[in-house]
């Protein structure tokens, strides 16, 4: 199991950055290769399988090894495809597989959640690694997923919170985007000093409660500012029904006049510190020990989640 080019610590840094053949063959048939069949059944399900190990490249080997460079998934698939035995034959149509996985993915139906705290003043929206727009938590269905069975795994996912216990399978928002379905599941109630941490490496960057007035226009676009200048991606659109919910709704706790009147950052990449309501002071939160590998296996019935614990086990 013990394999040194997969971390890439012990191999020669190349001056170039560019991965040696043995590790791009280890995450090959790791992540490619040694899957079931019906995983290998379309270019659109190995191209998840090629992100996969994407994401454990970055994570894992060029972190352990920063001589290695960093790729965007399009460039990282070039090298697997062109490394890869079995993957070379297609190299010459990469262009048009890449590009139908993308438009695949913007097909694939998504579901989240807006989790609002007590006094349904605010709602916790994630940030994103790459950019700078905050969203609810959400994320793509796997195969065969049910809609709030994707919506807990996401919220788990993008803020290690569980609302399994919370969510309610009637009471959501659905939107229709294009060709994507998006649906949201209204979680009112929660309290705000609870701890929010991502479980996906590099996703997330940052958690925060933000005040539901601060998220205007009302009759947003898809990519719009709040007024405090907030870059939001796919919010506004939810807020017009997210304010009939509320206004059809007690919540469980009254405003209170002293409540902080800015966002609360709950948890940000890089640090260890989280704000905390009760004590509005900055304290250690215990529950942030690094995000784990991403768990969200799109389209594949494979539960890849053991194989990641273990390949982490080994090289830990
Ligand atoms: P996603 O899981 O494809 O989207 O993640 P979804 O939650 O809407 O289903 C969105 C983006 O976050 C990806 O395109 C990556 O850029 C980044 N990302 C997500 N995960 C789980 C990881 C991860 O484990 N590692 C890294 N490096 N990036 C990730
Ligand atoms: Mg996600």
């Amino acid at each position: 199991m013990s394999s040194p080019a997969l971390t890439g610590a012990s191999t020669v840094p190349l001056k170039t950055g560019i991965p040696p053949k043995e590790l791009l063959d280890d995450l090959c048939s790791r992540f490619v290769l040694n899957v079931p069949k019906e995983d290998q059944q379309s270019f659109e399900r190995i191209l998840f399988l090629v992100e996969y190990a994407h994401w454990f490249y970055e994570d894992n080997s060029v972190e352990n090894n920063p001589s290695l460079k960093s790729f965007t998934l399009k460039e990282f698939t070039s090298l697997m495809f062109n490394s890869c035995d079995v993957l070379k034959p297609y190299v010459p149509h990469i262009d048009d597989i890449f590009k139908d996985f993308t438009s695949y993915k913007v097909r694939v139906p998504v579901t989240g959640a807006i989790i609002l705290d007590q006094t349904y003043e605010r709602c916790l929206l994630v940030k994103g690694w790459k950019g700078t727009s905050w969203s609810f938590p959400r994320g793509k269905k796997n195969k065969d997923e049910e809609d709030h069975t994707c919506a807990i795994r996401e919220v788990l996912e993008e803020t290690g919170f569980d609302v399994s216990k919370l969510i309610n399978k009637d009471e959501f928002i659905e939107m229709i985007f294009g060709p994507q379905r998006v649906r949201l599941y209204i979680v009112g109630g929660v309290k705000d000093d609870t701890p929010f941490a991502p479980r996906t490496k590099k996703e997330i960057s940052e958690i925060a409660w933000q005040r539901l007035d601060e998220l205007q226009p009302v009759y947003g676009d898809v990519i719009s500012h709040g007024v405090t200048g907030l870059k939001l991606y796919m919010v506004a659109p939810f807020l017009k029904s997210l304010r009939s919910w509320i206004s059809l709704h007690q919540p469980p706790v009254l405003p209170k006049p002293d409540a902080p009147v800015r966002a609360i950052s709950m948890w940000k990449q890089g640090s260890s510190l989280v704000t905390t309501m009760k004590s509005s002071s900055r304290v250690s939160n215990s529950s942030n020990k690094g995000p784990a590998p991403g768990q969200s296996f799109r389209n594949f019935q494979l539960d890849v989640f053991p194989l990641l614990q273990a390949i982490e086990t080994a090289f830990s």
